[in-house]
């Protein structure tokens, strides 16, 4: 699927060219890779490999291919529960730690041909690419770099020369894809020889045959993991990271750091947050009863895309190759509980105004975090660090969520804010924050306000607002404040 770039959105933003020019960017900046990719919010990662027919999560590398028979395998079935959950895209297994290959490689004789499986000429990258693009979805895969089936594993340049033939292959022969996903495991091989993987080598191979695709590691160099497989990003979130003498795997920086980036991060490294829809990445029948619950999944999702990071949900195939019922249904459940929460932005009914405009210019003024064009935003003078910025309701509104969006082409900035309401006269803070970046949602007791006020406390530069919108839930998802948690705070697990 290709998503519009917003470099291009920019240019036919404002039929009036501002007068004051804009804030300068301030490094490091995300690609334009990345900015297409900030915008996706949540898609799926599927696992579904050897593991499925054996019950296992981590395989050996020594199952016979003839295990691999899903009865009624269809791409198509994923790509559309995939679509109608509102999940943009799949990234797919394509190998896992014990080396068994979906796509028929050259270069290994472990793999769907050598299966019973379409009679050993099926292609389950082939059929799920197609199916992908068929429902307007992205493409992603992963292919783990630790592979206990290879015998030259830990033989490190000759598996690292077959290694990168694997990527080659996969990243030229199914048309574009989107994200490329490396775990950093790295066992010992079968003769206990240790491998040593040549990442600057691999990072290039994933540069030279889809210099659009995105790169997913501990440490990037496009998204980074976000250092636990519940979920949650930082409450603090930064889009950067340094990485300079890191690597994926046990030379990863701390799960701390990674789980809240750095705010003087060298490079633009945005966190994805993995986790799967049951307790394990792979189906196992015992597990059924295991799918997580629509509560449970939109804790996830606030914890997430709320905290401006994006979701990887996993979803474990089964052994018939498709999603399993209970899966796809509390897929659906949970898109209609964000869709019905998600349904009406009340700040559109609202009256916007700022302390302060950047050069007294109207291409800045608060209106523009009402619009939803991303390249328009509210900005202040060059040597600003605060401001605010209110909405007006001419009669109460009822809300129990704020979604904030910085303009993430001019770098990450804001670092502290508050949320105040006007309640029957008197203002209350409703919720505080530190960062905001792709997006920050605030959720928090209801409130019958008349006016709301973000006021931007602290920013590495001038800080900017693209967009401010307003929410009720309705009633079952309305936020109940847990017993001692700070005002604005999302349950977290
Ligand atoms: C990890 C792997 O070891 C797990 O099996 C799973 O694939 C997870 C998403 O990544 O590194």
């Amino acid at each position: 699927m290709r998503i519009p770039a917003l470099a291009s959105l920019a240019l036919c933003a404002c039929t009036a060219a501002p007068r004051v020019p804009p804030p300068a960017p301030l490094e490091p900046l995300p690609s334009p890779a990345q900015l297409r990719w900030h915008a996706l919010e949540a898609y799926a990662f599927v696992h579904f490999n050897m593991n499925t027919f054996t019950d296992r999560e981590w395989g050996e590398g020594t199952e016979s291919p003839a295990l691999f028979r899903p009865s009624a395998l269809d791409c198509t079935q994923w790509a559309r529960v995939c679509k109608a959950a509102g999940l943009k895209g799949i990234i797919l297994t394509a190998k896992h730690h014990d080396g068994f290959c979906l796509w028929p490689s050259q270069h290994s004789a472990h793999t769907v041909a050598a299966s019973p499986w379409r009679d050993g000429q099926g292609d389950v990258l082939r059929e799920l690419s197609a199916a992908c693009r068929a429902e307007g979805l992205f493409f992603g895969v992963y292919v783990s770099p630790w592979d206990r089936n290879s015998p030259h594993y830990g033989d490190s340049e000759r598996y690292n020369e077959l290694y990168v033939a694997q990527l080659e292959e996969l990243l030229t022969q199914y048309g574009e894809v989107t994200e490329l996903w490396w775990d950093g495991a790295c066992g010992e091989g079968p003769n206990g020889k240790r491998q040593v993987y040549d990442w600057a080598r691999f990072r290039a191979t994933a540069r030279r045959f889809a210099p659009e695709a995105v790169v997913f590691s501990d440490v990037g160099p496009d998204l980074r993991w976000v250092g636990n497989e519940r979920g949650y990003a930082g409450e603090t979130n930064w889009n950067l990271l340094s990485i300079e003498g890191f690597e994926p795997g046990a030379l990863a920086p701390p799960v701390e750091v990674l789980n809240t980036g750095q705010e003087d991060g060298t490079h633009w490294i945005p966190g994805e947050c993995d986790v799967s829809i049951r307790p394990g990445w792979y189906y196992h029948a015992d597990q059924d009863d295991e799918v997580k619950s629509v509560a449970e999944l939109l804790a996830i999702w606030h914890g997430s895309v709320g905290r401006g990071a994006n979701l990887l949900l996993n979803l474990p195939v089964d052994r018939r190759g498709l999603v399993h019922e209970h899966d796809a249904a509390r897929l659906r459940e949970w898109r209609a509980a964000l869709d019905a929460i998600y349904a009406q932005d009340l700040a559109a009914r609202a009256r916007a105004s700022a302390s302060a405009v950047r050069g007294g210019d109207a291409s800045y003024a608060a209106e523009r975090v009402l619009d939803d064009d991303p390249a328009t935003y509210w900005a202040l003078d060059d040597d600003a660090r605060a401001g605010a910025l209110e909405l007006a309701w001419p009669e109460p509104c009822r809300f129990d969520r704020v979604r904030l969006e910085e303009p993430l082409f001019l770098g990450q900035r804001v670092r502290a804010f508050t949320l105040e309401a006007e309640v029957e006269g008197t203002w209350r803070e409703l919720a505080r924050g530190t960062t905001i970046g792709a997006q920050r949602i605030l959720v928090f007791p209801e409130v019958a306000a008349t006016r709301l006020r973000v006021r931007l406390e602290d920013a590495r530069a001038t800080p900017a607002l693209s967009r401010l919108r307003v929410f009720r839930a309705p009633a079952p998802w309305r936020e109940r404040a847990p017993a001692g948690a700070p005002p604005g705070a999302v349950p977290d697990r």
